[in-house]
């Protein structure tokens, strides 16, 4: 932590929700990029919470575009950056319904091209901006204005999705955890071609969570395994420390349930095959860094 600039590229004075997970991640961002950095913010919550210039939230160029078209944008940005002998990072900021959903094929395509850029997702599991609709990327379970029941099917994969375009530079990250992703953050910024990140930002009055327990809920999904940090370079595929301790003897993917109102009715069925599915997972990824290691 003690690495991280002091200096804060976000103004005082985001038009967010308190307690906003996507935010605070960001915040580190930013600090990790540095001034010369352009954001690329397709329609989601950061589309509005900047302000309206010359009120802006942020001290970098922030250039919006349509919902589908982030990755195109970012696309033709950085060619042109580059044509001109420009180094300036181009930085998407786009949420799950923008990423997983809707602006999956122009991502897929920048991505297959090998175009220089970080795109993050930033994950709070639902449209926020338009009031908590779901989305591809909600939880089995999960209560939101269109599953009032909770959602009868699962999380689509993101991150498997992504891995099957084999970048440079791949890695989750969580609100949680500030050192983490100005770390990676830092990393793909490093490496040339397509980087991509994937933030858990959780988002109190979706979740139904108290705003001040942002960075708790956060932990709690870690904790539990239900969400886990690695990253991956070219073929190396690592654990991330947080995640690494959390394997050891991960906490119980109920309580993370029953800390927020939007699982609240997860009956005990459905609780037991998040758990089921959680476990498998843990399994899968402790193998692939196994693999990853032995054929380093
Ligand atoms: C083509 C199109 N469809 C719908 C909308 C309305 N819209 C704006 S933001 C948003 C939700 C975005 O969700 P997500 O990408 O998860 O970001 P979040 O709002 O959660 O931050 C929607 C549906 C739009 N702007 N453009
Ligand atoms: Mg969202």
């Amino acid at each position: 932590m003690t690495e991280i600039p002091k200096e804060e590229m976000l103004l005082k004075c985001p038009s967010t929700c308190a307690g906003c997970g996507s935010l605070l991640a960001l915040r580190y961002i930013l600090k990790a990029a540095g001034k010369d950095t352009v954001l690329v913010i397709p329609a989601c919550c950061n589309s509005v919470i900047q302000g309206v210039y010359p009120y802006m939230l942020h001290t970098v160029p922030v250039y919006n575009i349509a919902f589908a078209a982030a990755a195109a944008c970012a696309s033709g940005m950085s060619e042109a950056f580059r044509a001109v002998g420009k180094k300036t990072n181009v930085i998407v900021y786009a949420g799950d319904g923008g990423t997983a959903d809707i602006g999956i094929q122009a991502l897929s395509g920048a991505l297959e091209r090998g175009e220089d850029f970080l795109y993050i997702c930033y994950d709070n599991e639902a449209y926020g901006n338009t009031g908590m609709q779901r989305s591809g990327a909600t939880p089995l379970g999960a209560i939101t204005t269109t599953t009032p029941n909770g959602k009868t099917v699962n999380k689509k994969d993101l991150d498997r999705i992504i891995e099957a375009h084999n970048l440079p530079y791949q890695a989750t990250a969580c609100a949680s955890y500030p050192a983490d992703i100005y770390n990676k953050v830092k990393k793909a910024l490093s490496i040339p071609g397509p980087k991509f990140i994937h933030i858990l930002a959780p988002c109190p009055p979706g979740w139904r969570t108290p705003s001040e327990k942002t960075v708790e809920i956060g932990k709690m999904a870690v904790k539990s395994g239900i969400w886990v940090l690695w990253e991956k370079e070219y073929d190396k595929f690592t654990i991330s420390a947080p995640s690494r301790a959390a394997m050891k003897k991960p906490s119980p993917v109920a309580d993370y349930l029953k800390a927020q109102g939007r699982f609240r009715k997860v009956d005990d069925a459905t609780a037991a095959k998040i758990q089921a599915q959680v476990d498998k997972n843990l399994k899968k990824i402790a193998a692939e860094a196994a693999y990853s290691e032995e054929n380093a």
